[in-house]
């Protein structure tokens, strides 16, 4: 009896956060300890069950349309990494398993004179263990030069090694969970210059050391290049460097419009035919128009570049989600 009335008040509670009640729901979760599943492994945020307008109709810019907006439903909670996947997190998998990245990536190229702009240039030697940033990448920064296939193994070896359904997050999560229950263009609000406490941006800083001849974020961050993971403020849903610091690859094959698009946080299904693949949130060296929320970046699977890296979502099971639901002291 009182595990049918248990059960019976797991039920509306999930039926509560699947109906989106915001508010409390999500400070609540923003505030439960986060999931850890080994010592080695990224630190989990859950994110609220919930629905919102995924996209823009108004942002987009010309052959890269944000739209047309739908309203999405993420019926259930997920967790969803902390913090970008760090260097040592992905050291302890390619020591652990043996897997190999394939060399070369794509690195600021420093300007011939001082009247010429930075650039990128493809270097063989370069890798994501040599990113060819003016300081040595430590630890604690986000792993980078991993191309789509190299996140997908991570994913792949985490998963086994813990038991838990590893993946990467849908572009619909991704952009639900990066909101962090707001609304504005960014998820500190709609003006990118005030955005140096929440996210590493291409910023004064940035364009002090390297001018790549794009706008910037008229605001200081403290970092001229990666930043280490968690530094700067978390969203609404506990979550860091959503925006900003590296872009992320998510699960999804990249289609130019919304149409036809999932409503309830899968993923657009691609096979090896699929050409580019989504990736989101802009990086520390993106103009502010390109780390709107809203924006899409595709590239292809095997792209590897000194500004792009992942972070990790994980399915919550419903044993999961009933212990954290008894963790939680409901008045
Ligand atoms: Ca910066
Ligand atoms: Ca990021």
């Amino acid at each position: 009896m009182r595990r049918a009335l248990f059960v019976g008040v797991q039920c509306i509670a999930i039926v509560i956060l699947a109906l989106g009640v915001a508010g409390p729901v999500q400070s609540k979760q923003a505030s439960m300890p986060p999931w850890r599943d080994c010592a080695d492994c990224p630190a989990l945020v859950t994110v609220p069950a919930g629905r919102f307008l995924m996209g823009s109709d108004l942002d987009g810019e010309a052959g890269r349309p944000e739209g047309p907006v739908r309203e999405v439903r993420i019926a259930r909670p997920f967790a969803l990494g902390m913090t970008e996947v760090t260097v040592q997190q992905f050291a302890r998998f390619v020591a652990a398993s043996g897997y190999r990245v394939a060399p070369g990536c794509r690195i600021q190229s420093a300007a011939s004179t001082s009247a010429a702009k930075a650039g990128w240039r493809d270097e063989p030697a370069a890798g994501w263990q040599a990113p060819g940033f003016s300081q040595p990448a430590t630890m604690d920064t986000p792993v980078v030069c991993v191309g789509r296939v190299d996140a997908l193994a991570y994913v792949s070896w985490l998963s086994a090694q813990t038991g838990q359904a590893y993946r990467l997050p849908s572009e619909s999560e991704w952009e639900y969970a990066a909101r962090g229950g707001g609304s504005g263009i960014y998820s500190w609000g709609s003006n990118a210059d005030l955005g140096c406490a929440y996210a590493n941006l291409y910023d004064r800083r940035a364009r002090a050391l390297q001018d790549f001849g794009w706008g910037y974020a008229d605001c200081d961050d403290g970092y001229a290049e990666l930043a280490p993971v968690g530094r700067l403020k978390a969203n609404g849903f506990g979550l860091y460097d959503m925006l900003g610091n590296v872009w992320e690859w998510v699960a999804d094959c990249y289609r130019l419009t919304y149409d036809g698009a999932p409503r309830d946080g899968t993923a657009v299904l691609g096979d090896a035919g699929c050409e580019k693949w989504s990736v989101r949130g802009g990086g520390w060296m993106t103009r502010p128009t390109r780390n709107r929320l809203t924006f899409r970046g595709r590239d292809p699977n095997d792209a590897r570049y000194s500004y792009f890296g992942f972070r990790v979502a994980r399915d919550l099971s419903d044993r999961d989600l009933a212990e954290r639901k008894m963790a939680i002291s409901d008045p």
